[in-house]
């Protein structure tokens, strides 16, 4: 008895959960693909232009000029060439130049990342908190009201699926899990991320987000997403055997579907709740 109320929550919440997000578009990594999977969040999309646009053109300017100088050096100053070398061993000029472009260079580089930097750290006033917690080895997500309403709250874990499961859920394997986190798009996500046990990290590639998560200290990040859709990301701080298989996966819907989905998914867990709670009464 005890096992099939067991069984039946379980179908319940697998039946009740999954068919509602089968419409929702797929961002999921491609075998093979070549650079970052596409931006959706404003943030990330910054970081693409900086790496690609910025950051990649100064590096392989850097490599070209450099491997030209060598050639340039290998043929001209070989012994063949060459044979009386010059004696000098100090000359004012060349060292200041090559002390001074090398720091330009650096300044080009940090005032944009510094930029960066700050639109990532400086968190917008958000519509919406998500608490992220990392455990060996899965997420809890617990949705707070900062005015303590209990009616705005609601916790869970988010585990991944297994091959067959995931096959089953039409979610890629070792990404899926069985409890996405959700939130609405638009609107402006807060994430305060900690840990239970080791050092995780909360990270989801398509919104440049990339978060420690360390026992005893709460870390702040954001995002805004403004596409619809399922997103996926991983635990990227090795914890443990199974640092591999603790994904993320978000699900980001229209603002009336998220609040749909909270109202139903609270009434779900305290069903699920007070059925747990029984079977633990009975048994006591
Ligand atoms: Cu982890």
């Amino acid at each position: 008895m005890r096992f099939l109320s067991k069984f039946t929550a379980s179908l319940f919440l697998t039946l009740t959960a999954l068919p509602a997000f089968a419409d929702l578009p797929q961002h999921v990594p491609q075998d093979k693909a070549f650079g970052f999977q596409p931006a959706a969040t404003e943030v990330a999309r910054q970081i693409h232009i900086f790496h690609n646009l910025w950051l990649m053109p100064i590096v392989t300017a850097i490599v070209v000029i450099v491997t030209l100088l060598m050639l340039y050096i290998f043929i001209r100053f070989n012994r063949k060439a060459n044979p009386e070398p010059m004696r000098f061993s100090h000359n004012s000029v060349v060292e200041v130049v090559w002390t001074l472009v090398p720091v330009l260079i650096l300044v080009i580089i940090a005032v944009p990342s510094f930029r960066l930097l700050y639109l990532e750290d400086v968190i917008p006033d958000a519509d919406l908190t998500v608490k992220a917690v990392g455990s060996q080895w899965y997420w809890d997500y617990e949705y707070t009201d900062p005015a303590g309403d209990p009616d705005k709250t609601l916790s869970y874990s988010s585990i991944m699926l297994n091959a067959d499961e995931a096959k089953a859920a039409g979610k890629p394997r070792l990404l899926g899990v069985d409890n996405p986190m959700v939130v609405p798009a638009g609107k402006i996500v807060r994430v305060v991320v900690t840990a239970t046990d080791v050092l995780h990290s909360f990270a989801m590639p398509a919104f440049g987000v990339k978060i420690d998560a360390v026992p005893g200290r709460l870390n702040e990040t954001w995002f805004k997403v403004d596409e619809p859709g399922i997103y996926y990301g991983q635990c990227s701080e090795l914890c443990g055997k199974r640092h591999a298989f603790m994904p993320i996966e978000i699900h980001v819907l229209p603002q009336a579907d998220y609040d749909a989905w909270f109202v139903k998914t609270q009434a779900e867990y305290a069903s699920y709740n007070a059925l747990e709670g029984a079977k633990l009464a009975s048994a006591n």
